[in-house]
């Protein structure tokens, strides 16, 4: 059964993809063209199709596809400095949430429940709380499982990479075309300050000789991984200080190993979560910092900018939590029946809206390229998926980043923020944060805002813009940019370079 959230989206989509008046054929940026149905030019169509649908793998898909996590792996083998075990993996999930830990009979029941809800969901990871690799049987289990009842989903992994070698002929044999690494490091010299010790070969492993060991196993375990054919991305935890410069050698490292993409992912710590660098005020990268190494890092190599740092049983798009929906409680008393038939159907005209979203863009994009500036901006964007200026401000917590040049659009990460609406009405103590999170952008688009945010938004700079609502994100953008140039050019509003971004200065740009 679809559900009526989806059911009235897509409604409203096939209105729009039968005012769509074609397709563009160009591509940009190295994305495709044209939806999933065509691979970007730089891009093998064997590899295109494994990550098409991935919300992971493609930052494109991210705003159609949703993936779901099973927690089937409660052990771990190795001892991170920002994980405590009471929380999820913090390799691939946020500190300070706890999952309910499942058998894969459980897990399995879970995902038909899933994929029968939302039949967009497309990919099955399996990411904690522990190391998927530190309790195989489980993992390969619940894989299995899902590989007999569900075979239309793609299967994930992500892993510590200790135990990797070991496993990489049976995660072939189950047709996994994604595994994740955290590679924290290269050096053990730098890794002895991230990892307290290891368990290796019945034995506890500490300091260098531990570092030493990881490394070795997670360089062999990548390097197996890409001769096997398989996508291999690679998690860092930036942690400033410790290892935020020695990051882009890592980069070189797993590069030079065939890794797919890089995801540097910021250190979340926090005292409550006494994890050893919580308790010792070790701070996390600000986003700013974040941003400037994935920058530095970017070249050949995709850099991912869109992961939420997902907890072990999420479920849903990137960025919407609705594991709630899906206890095992509710589970367990779901009566599933998997319409694979009604799952294709739905997933072709989520392919339709695609495609209409990257047309409209190019479209809009097709002018641009006449203009030269080096006026580089950015936008904050309240969206609920789907591709579209779609969340009201009050209700985002979250605003995704663009960064808006003569070379179009480009997603450069997101921002969490405190919830400014609660219960109906604004919370005052909310608003200062969600403009200090946001306070490089030029302008916040939005569904909707009430005119109190709106008048402090304008007093610190930031231009509230909600006449693109319920439009798609990039063709909107790209249609401020030009408009922003314009004004530029009639003098209405000055600039100056801060930072890597254009801050504007002077006067407001009414939206
Ligand atoms: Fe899960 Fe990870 Fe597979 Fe994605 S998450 S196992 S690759 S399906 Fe994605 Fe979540 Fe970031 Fe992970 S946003 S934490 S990168
Ligand atoms: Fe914790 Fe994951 Fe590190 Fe294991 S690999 S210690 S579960 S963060």
């Amino acid at each position: 059964m679809l559900g009526q959230v989806e059911t009235n989206d897509l409604g409203e989509v096939m209105q729009q993809i039968a005012e769509h008046k074609g397709c563009g054929t160009s591509s940009e940026g190295g994305k495709a063209s044209c939806g999933s149905s065509t691979a970007p030019e730089d891009m093998a169509p064997e590899v295109w199709e494994k990550v098409k649908n991935h919300p992971c793998y493609s930052e494109e898909a991210h705003h159609h596809y949703a993936r779901m996590h099973v927690a089937v792996a409660p052990a771990c083998n190795i001892q991170c400095n920002y994980c405590n075990r009471k929380y999820d993996c913090a390799n691939e999930s946020r500190p300070g949430v706890v999952s309910e830990k499942l058998t894969p009979e459980q897990a399995s029941k879970k995902v038909l429940a899933v994929a029968s809800t939302i039949p967009q969901m497309t990919v099955l990871g399996i990411a904690g709380p522990g190391d998927p690799l530190a309790n195989p049987e489980k993992t390969f289990k619940t894989f299995e499982l899902i590989a007999k009842t569900a075979p239309d989903i793609k299967l994930c992994l992500s892993t510590n990479g200790l135990a990797l070698p070991d496993h990489v002929e049976t995660i072939k044999g189950f047709n996994v075309d994604h595994v994740t690494i955290t590679i924290n490091m290269v050096d053990p010299e730098v890794g002895q300050h991230i990892y307290p010790w290891i368990f290796w070969n019945h034995k506890r492993v500490t300091g260098i000789e531990a570092a030493r060991i990881l490394t070795e196993r997670q360089m062999q375990g990548l390097e197996m991984l890409t001769a096997a054919g398989i996508l291999c991305k690679v998690n860092s935890v930036m942690i400033p200080g410790i290892n935020d410069k020695h990051l882009v050698e890592v980069n070189r490292a797993v590069k030079s190993r065939g890794a797919f993409l890089h995801n540097i992912m910021p250190l979340i710590s926090a005292p409550e979560h006494g994890t050893v660098f919580g308790l010792n005020g070790q701070r996390g990268p600000t986003a700013q910092e974040l941003k400037a190494l994935q920058d530095e890092c970017e070249g050949e190599m995709n850099m991912m900018r869109h992961c939420r740092q997902c907890r072990a049983d999420a479920v849903g798009l990137l960025g919407e939590d609705r594991s709630a929906e899906f206890t095992t409680e509710k589970v367990m008393e779901m009566d599933i029946e998997y319409d694979a038939e009604g799952r294709r159907a739905y997933q072709q005209q989520v392919e339709k809206e695609r495609q209409a979203t990257v047309a409209a863009k190019e479209a809009e994009l097709a002018d641009l390229v006449q203009e030269f500036s080096d006026v580089k901006i950015l936008i904050a964007v309240a969206t609920k998926g789907h591709g579209r200026v779609n969340e009201h401000f009050g209700h985002a917590q979250e605003f995704q980043i663009y960064e808006l040049s003569t070379e179009g659009s480009k997603f450069v990460g997101h921002r969490r923020v405190d919830l400014y609406c609660q219960g109906g009405y604004g919370e005052e103590d909310a608003l200062p944060t969600v403009i200090r999170a946001i306070n490089d952008c030029v302008a916040v688009f939005v569904a909707k805002i009430g005119g109190c945010p709106k008048d402090e938004l304008k007093a610190a700079g930031i231009d509230p813009v909600d006449k693109y609502a319920h439009e798609f994100i990039e063709q909107s953008a790209v249609k401020y940019f030009k408009e922003y140039l314009g004004k530029i050019k009639s003098g209405e509003i000055v600039h100056s370079k801060r930072g890597d971004a254009d801050i504007r200065q002077g006067a407001f740009i009414a939206a």
